[in-house]
C-alpha cells in the first residue's frame, strides 16, 4: 500500500526526517511517499503559520489524489496542529490522519491520563484546542512548552533531549500522567531513547498516525463521503487561489 506523509512546513529536512520516522515503522509492504507544501511558512509555530499550512496540506492530497499516479491508500498529516485535517478528508476518501489526533488516541489506550511536551509555549493552545475539538479533555492532564524552536530539533543534541526529558519528568509528576505524547514532528527521533530515559510510553504522532492509517486503509475503511466529509462542491476560486477551485 502507499501512504502519502504530507509534512505541512516547508523544511524539505524535516520531510526527510518525519519520512525516515515513517519508514522505520511501516509495514514491509507499504511505501512512503513523503511531500511538503510548495509555499508557506518553514516551520509552524502559530496559528498565522498554521492558517497558511492549512492550505499547503490541501495543496499537497489535491496534488496527490489527482495525478497520473496511484492514489494513496491513506495521508498522514505530519504536524502536531492537524492543519488541513478536515479539508483533507473531503479531498479525498482516503483514510487521513493527523498526528495529534492519532497521538491522543494512542496514548488513551495506553494510559489513564498523558501529557503533551511540545515546542514553543505558544503552540499549546492550538494542542489545547484539538484536545477540546477531539473530546480528550478527560485524557489530557497538560500541555507543556519547551520553548524550543521547531527548526532547531533539526539539529537535536544531548542538551536539547535532556531539556526535553526534563520537561517531561515535570509533566508526569505535576500532571500524574502515565505517558508522554511528543508535540511535534520533529521530535520522532528522540521517541525511543525518551521511552527508555523516562520508563513510561512516549508517543510520537508521526509512527502512530503511519500505524493507524495502514490498518484503517487494510481494514477497507475509508473517509465518509455521507455528510460533512463530502467532495467540495465545484466553484471557482480566485486569485492566489484559483489553481485550488474544485
Ligand atoms: C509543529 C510540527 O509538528 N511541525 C511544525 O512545523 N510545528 N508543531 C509544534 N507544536 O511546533
Amino acid at each position: 500500500m502507499k501512504l502519502l506523509i504530507v509534512n505541512p512546513n516547508t523544511s524539505s529536512a524535516m520531510t526527510d526526517g518525519i519520512a525516515q520516522a515513517a519508514r522505520e515503522v511501516a509495514a514491509a509492504g507499504t511505501q512512503i511517499v513523503a511531500v511538503n507544501p510548495s509555499f508557506g511558512p518553514l516551520s509552524i509555530e502559530g496559528q498565522y503559520d498554521e492558517a497558511f499550512a492549512a492550505a499547503g496540506v490541501a495543496e499537497q492530497v489535491r496534488l496527490a489524489c489527482s495525478g497520473a499516479e496511484g492514489q494513496p491508500d491513506g495521508v498522514v498529516i505530519a504536524c502536531f496542529g492537524d492543519p488541513g485535517l478536515d479539508a483533507a478528508r473531503e479531498a479525498t476518501d482516503a483514510p487521513v490522519l493527523g498526528i495529534a489526533e492519532a497521538a491522543f488516541h494512542a496514548a488513551s489506550m495506553l494510559a489513564t491520563g498523558f501529557s503533551v511536551v511540545t515546542t514553543m509555549t505558544r503552540t499549546c493552545i492550538i494542542a489545547e484546542h484539538l484536545v477540546h475539538k477531539y473530546g480528550f479533555e478527560r485524557r489530557c492532564r497538560g500541555i507543556h512548552g519547551t520553548d524550543i524552536p521547531v527548526l532547531a530539533l533539526e539539529s537535536a543534541g544531548p542538551e536539547m533531549l535532556a531539556q526535553i526529558e526534563a520537561a517531561s519528568r515535570e509533566a508526569l509528576r505535576r500532571d500524574r500522567s502515565g505517558a508522554i505524547v511528543l508535540g511535534c514532528a520533529g521530535m520522532a527521533a528522540l521517541t525511543r531513547e525518551l521511552q527508555q530515559r523516562l520508563g513510561v510510553p512516549v508517543i510520537d504522532g508521526v509512527s502512530a498516525a503511519v500505524k493507524f492509517a495502514e490498518s484503517l486503509a487494510a481494514l477497507g475503511l475509508r473517509t465518509s463521503k455521507h455528510g460533512d466529509y463530502a467532495t467540495p462542491l465545484p466553484k471557482r476560486y480566485t486569485g492566489w487561489a484559483q489553481r485550488f477551485g474544485w
